[in-house]
């Protein structure tokens, strides 16, 4: 298994929605804890998204903050990536790992019990759960699940598993007090705020 530090689990918003550009807000989130960062993008194409990316993975680098790359597994491949993040409806598992290779970090995302039965543990490094609260970022995710569902989910899991979904300070600090958290994901907390740095203490 290939494991990160999943704990402060950054998931990058369209860049018109990063309240200092794509590089800069990352920068000042890394700055307050952030450990790991998933570039998001769903309007983009592959040509804009690689363009988009190759300056914050090396900013990255320099960091030595990991990559991933959310869905687009032949962009984590061309730019050689830390990993990938896939949905349901994404790339199948196997063939996702196949081009990757065994060594980068393999994240799905699990919404239900059935799906998390169906994890094959052997090819996946970790699980995305969520949404826990209600989110205004992701059009097409399906209804919260709730603490309550969540810990449910998190409780039967054989991964690590990263808790995503309207967190903010308060929903993060109650998920963290589960116990069952490798890590909280965010997206608007962190790239919408007027202080990154701040936005991301606050989650830890
Ligand atoms: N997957 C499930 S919820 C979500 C994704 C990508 C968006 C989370 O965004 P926010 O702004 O932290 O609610």
């Amino acid at each position: 298994m290939n494991t990160a530090d999943y704990t402060l689990y950054l998931v990058t918003d369209e860049v018109e929605r990063c309240r200092y550009g794509l590089v800069e807000t990352v920068r000042r989130a890394v700055e307050g804890g952030v450990s790991i960062v998933q570039y998001r993008s769903e309007r983009l194409n592959h040509e804009q998204q690689r363009e988009q990316v190759l300056p914050l993975q090396s900013y990255l680098r320099s960091v030595g903050v990991p990559l991933i790359i959310n869905d687009n597994v032949q962009l984590a491949v061309e730019i050689d990536a830390d990993g990938i993040h896939i949905g349901q409806d994404d790339m199948p598992v196997p063939e996702a790992r196949d081009l990757i290779g065994p060594h980068k970090i393999l994240g799905l995302t699990v919404t239900n019990s059935e799906q998390l039965a169906n994890v094959d543990t052997k090819l996946v490094d970790y699980l995305g759960c969520g949404p826990v609260f209600p989110t205004i970022t992701k059009d097409d995710a399906p209804p919260p699940m709730g603490i309550e569902g969540w810990v449910e989910l998190a409780a039967k899991s054989p991964l690590p598993v990263v808790a995503i979904g309207g967190l903010n300070r308060e929903r993060t600090a109650a998920i963290r007090a589960t116990g069952l958290a490798a890590g909280v994901a965010v997206v608007s907390y962190i790239c919408a705020a007027e202080n990154p740095t701040q936005a991301a203490r606050e989650l830890l």
